[in-house]
């Protein structure tokens, strides 16, 4: 057993299946799909004794405890460290990790940030962009898509719409890859995210004060809702700190991972060429096909259940998204990729009063870019073989050498 110090051993009830898996191997992480087809096999719930937490996979069990706030909290953490037994590695997100009622008053504030009506100004500068990074990639033989464009076309486009005045590629990424690592257990990848982040996260906090931010960006919306007395100030810094945790990673690994879907699916592109319309079909299906979060954890805040079985308060819950994503019992054929499959209630984005509230702007960077390289590309040919690179929660690519043709 691996357990964080502190952490209760939990007894798995008769009955509920034990496996003997790590589920943050880096092997197991960079091909994920037989490990999601054998949890959703296994049962609605599994207990896996090296980390004495329980595993959800099938759709039904994940989505009703992803979508459970009051049984499963996020106040503890929503990775395996316990925040009530150890210290928590960074400050606490002020909307991630909390519970209502802190979290409505946060959520309320990014809510109004991130609207649809907000997403809808930034849309010309999204399809500007674009269009300007396709032509460039259009003329060169090949490129390497992870950096030239799924890290390039989000932090060209997400850091001026928060108002940012200093971006730096690379220490955006990784601090996303940071957090997201700092969910696993105590293994090289978490281990990383600690030196890392020891590198970054004065950039970051930097990056995040009031006179580092324009007056017409999103940051500035959280900084008025300082003014107008909603939030403290100290708080807007915080709320800054979320966009550039969860806003920059799961974007460049949803593009990337679009760009390696469509890359090995030509026929797909070719539909999406022919009806432009299928632009949001196909970004849902790329979500559901991909999953770029693949697990989040909550923690049981009382004893409780699941599908039937008891389970005790403090025991740590994973939520395989990537799995729910792709349980037969829900999607039909779950493991090709058919952009006009239209997959309402995928789990990418999470369910509950935790759902990402980026979406909305998340949805329009991905619109922007697929529909501006569909009338612009004939054709997406890997140039080379995708490498994936593990990460305890995000399913991203390391390296994705592609050619453009033009249409
Ligand atoms: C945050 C945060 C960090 C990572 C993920 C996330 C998916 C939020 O710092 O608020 O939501």
């Amino acid at each position: 057993m691996e357990l964080i110090e502190g952490h209760k051993v939990i007894t798995p009830p008769d009955g509920m299946p034990v496996w003997d898996i790590d589920p943050y191997d880096e092997d197991l992480l960079r091909d994920p799909v037989p490990y999601y087809r054998e949890l959703v096999a296994k049962g609605p719930v599994v207990h896996i004794p090296r980390f004495s937490i329980l595993a959800l996979g099938q759709y039904e069990t994940t989505h009703k405890v992803f979508s459970d706030h009051e049984n499963f909290v996020s106040s503890r953490g929503v990775g395996l460290n316990d925040f009530k037994i150890g210290e928590p590695w960074r400050p606490p997100s002020i909307i991630l990790e909390v519970d209502p009622p802190a979290h409505t008053r946060t959520r309320k504030v990014m809510a109004r940030a991130l609207s649809p009506k907000v997403v809808r100004t930034l849309t010309d500068m999204f399809r500007e962009t674009a269009a300007r990074m396709v032509d460039q990639l259009l003329a060169r033989d090949s490129f390497e898509a992870v950096t030239d464009l799924a890290e390039a076309f989000p932090v060209a486009v997400f850091p001026p719409a928060l108002g940012m005045k200093d971006v730096d590629q690379r220490n955006l990424v990784d601090y996303g890859a940071c957090v997201f690592n700092a969910m696993g257990p105590d293994n090289a990848m978490r281990r990383w995210a600690l030196t890392r982040n020891a590198q970054i996260s004065p950039w970051i906090m930097g990056a995040c004060a009031r006179d580092r931010l324009t007056d017409d960006g999103l940051g500035a919306m959280v900084y008025a809702a300082a003014d107008a007395g909603e939030i403290g100030q100290d708080e807007a810094a915080m709320l800054v700190r979320s966009f550039l945790s969860a806003g920059v990673d799961t974007t460049v690994t949803g593009i990337g991972n679009a760009l390696w879907a469509f890359s090995q699916n030509p026929g797909e592109w070719d539909r999406l060429r022919a009806d432009p319309s299928l632009a949001r079909p196909a970004i849902e299906e790329v979500l559901r096909y991909t999953s770029p979060v693949h697990t989040f954890g909550r923690t049981a805040g009382r004893d409780t259940e699941i599908a039937g079985f008891p389970v005790e308060e403090g025991t740590k819950v994973i939520c395989v998204l990537g799995a729910a994503n792709m349980d037969p019992a829900k999607w039909g054929d779950p493991e090709s990729f058919r952009i006009d499959r239209r997959p309402a209630g995928h789990m990418a984005f999470g369910a509950g009063i935790h759902g990402c509230v980026g979406q909305n702007i998340a949805r329009g960077e991905m619109e922007a870019l697929l529909t501006v390289m569909a009338e612009k590309v004939a054709r997406i040919e890997p140039a080379g073989d995708a490498v994936w690179r593990p990460n305890n929660a995000i399913h991203a690519l390391d390296k994705l050498p592609l050619r453009l043709i033009a249409s």
